[in-house]
């Protein structure tokens, strides 16, 4: 049986990336409220939600700092505009304190809503500068497989998602993908590929640079990329993927677009993951972790290259949105920028609670339906298989994932599956003692998994 609410939602809440039809059997879960790194049904039910929402809710749930701020401004003034010779309080020093802590050669701040719009802001920002700079032929942009951008026609074009690319007659023309870094996908689970990590690093990145030949320098605008990938799986590349990146595109006169949707404002331990990797992105799309999650809102960082010649010889953007820079969304992501800093936390991350989370995750390796686990900073990945010496996959079609992930929401802690990846994204926020409980819950999880396929040896 359904509740009053789970039937208005069925009845005529069309759900986003979901099987609406199937849902309208099971009925959606209904979240009542959250508080710290838990978030609490309408059953009574208490999750540790480890992926923080969708990866954004960096400070953790409940923070009344962040309530007042809202308030306040909602107060004052709820909304206007920043197209008409305008500016308010809260976009102004919201822009100045995210330039603050990007790279030093980042110092302008476009809004928009969301990271999707994010994107498609950086493809009509990219293809102008090139207009600009009397380069009108690079328009091409490269991305990669599996990469996730947005849900937009800009955003799930530059996407590597074949799922996506199937419903829509997607990608549009002007994007091509290249290989991505997974190296337990192309490397561990096939026993004809024999390379080391730092091996297959060099030839994935070398995929860009064959991309660059066949299509032609001229034509190329832009390479965009997660600094790992979240949605695709916390995809980390091995240690030499990105310096090989960085030497190709130094060898060519094309921009480098870091999407930071997911790895800025803290998760690496660092601001911005281009700071951890040490990147020089032209252009830099956010969201996110920017206000946590309380209110929607992103942008894009834009280096100074591409500023000075879109400000200076561009005369009007013609480019924008009703919600660029929202003065409730900046005043709340200002507070939570400031909250981040004044209570420390990027720097616990670094020297606290990523080290022991990921030391407590590796021992998740031990299993014996685990192929691999990784990580960085906050975000952590491990591969179900049926045999740790060959990493043959559990069952067809991925769908051991999906069962990993029901006994995790069964025993209380929200981990989610790519495929036959389990994946977390934890508030920063996270205390030992709530590692600890992820943990604990994941082995039993795990535990639960392999008793399900009778993998129990
Ligand atoms: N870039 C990256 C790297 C992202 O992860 C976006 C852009 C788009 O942001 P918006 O705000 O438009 O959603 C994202 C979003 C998932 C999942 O299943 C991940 C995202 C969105 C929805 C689902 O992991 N990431």
């Amino acid at each position: 049986m359904h509740s009053d609410l789970q039937q208005k939602d069925i009845n005529h809440h069309f759900k986003p990336f979901s099987d609406n039809k199937e849902l309208a059997e099971q009925g959606s879960r209904v979240i009542a409220h959250a508080e710290g790194v838990y978030i609490f049904d309408s059953e009574g039910n208490k999750l540790l939600d480890a992926m923080a929402g969708l990866w954004c809710v960096n400070i953790g749930y409940g923070r009344q700092e962040l309530v007042d701020v809202a308030t306040a401004q909602m107060s004052k003034l709820p909304y206007y505009n920043l197209f008409f010779k305008t500016t308010h309080a809260p976009a102004a020093k919201l822009a100045e304190k995210i330039a603050s802590l990007a790279p030093a050669h980042m110092n302008k701040v476009f809004f928009t809503g969301s990271g999707s719009e994010a994107n498609d802001t950086v493809f009509r920002m990219v293809r102008r500068f090139w207009d600009l700079e009397g380069k009108p032929t690079k328009k091409t942009f490269i991305s990669r497989e599996n990469a996730y951008h947005g849900s937009t026609v800009v955003g799930a074009s530059l996407g590597g998602m074949g799922y996506m690319h199937a419903q829509g007659d997607l990608p549009i023309a002007g994007v091509e993908h290249v290989e991505q870094p997974y190296f337990f996908k192309e490397v561990s689970s096939k026993a004809d590929v024999d390379l080391t990590p730092e091996e297959f690093g060099i030839k994935a990145a070398q995929s860009l640079e064959t991309k660059i030949l066949e299509i032609g320098e001229e034509n190329i605008a832009a390479f965009i990329a997660e600094p790992f990938q979240g949605a695709g799986g916390v995809i980390i590349p091995p240690s030499t993927y990105w310096p090989e990146i960085k030497r190709i595109l130094s060898k060519y006169d094309i921009l480098l677009v870091v999407d930071e949707v997911i790895s800025g404002f803290g998760r690496t331990g660092e601001w911005f993951a281009s700071q951890h990797f040490d990147l020089k992105p032209d252009l830099m799309p956010i969201a996110k972790g920017l206000s946590s999650g309380y209110l929607p809102i992103g942008g894009v960082i834009v280096g100074d290259r591409v500023a000075e010649t879109l400000i200076e010889k561009g005369g009007d953007f013609n480019h924008g949105f009703t919600y660029s820079g929202h003065p409730v969304a900046a005043a709340v992501a200002l507070k939570n920028i400031e909250l981040l800093e004044s209570e420390g936390i990027v720097e616990r991350v670094k020297n606290d609670i990523s080290p022991y989370l990921q030391k407590r995750w590796l021992e998740l390796a031990d299993h014996p339906i685990v192929g691999e686990t990784r990580g960085l900073g906050m975000v952590a990945g491990l591969e179900l298989v049926k045999d740790k010496a060959t990493n043959e996959r559990i069952a067809p079609d991925s769908k051991a994932g999906g069962i990993c992930r029901d006994f995790s929401m069964a025993n209380g802690l929200i981990m989610r599956p790519c495929g036959d990846t389990m994946i977390i994204s934890p508030p920063l926020v996270i205390s030992h003692a709530e590692v600890d409980e992820l943990i604990e819950k994941a082995k039993k999880t795990l535990d639960q998994t392999a008793a399900f396929y009778n993998l129990v040896k």
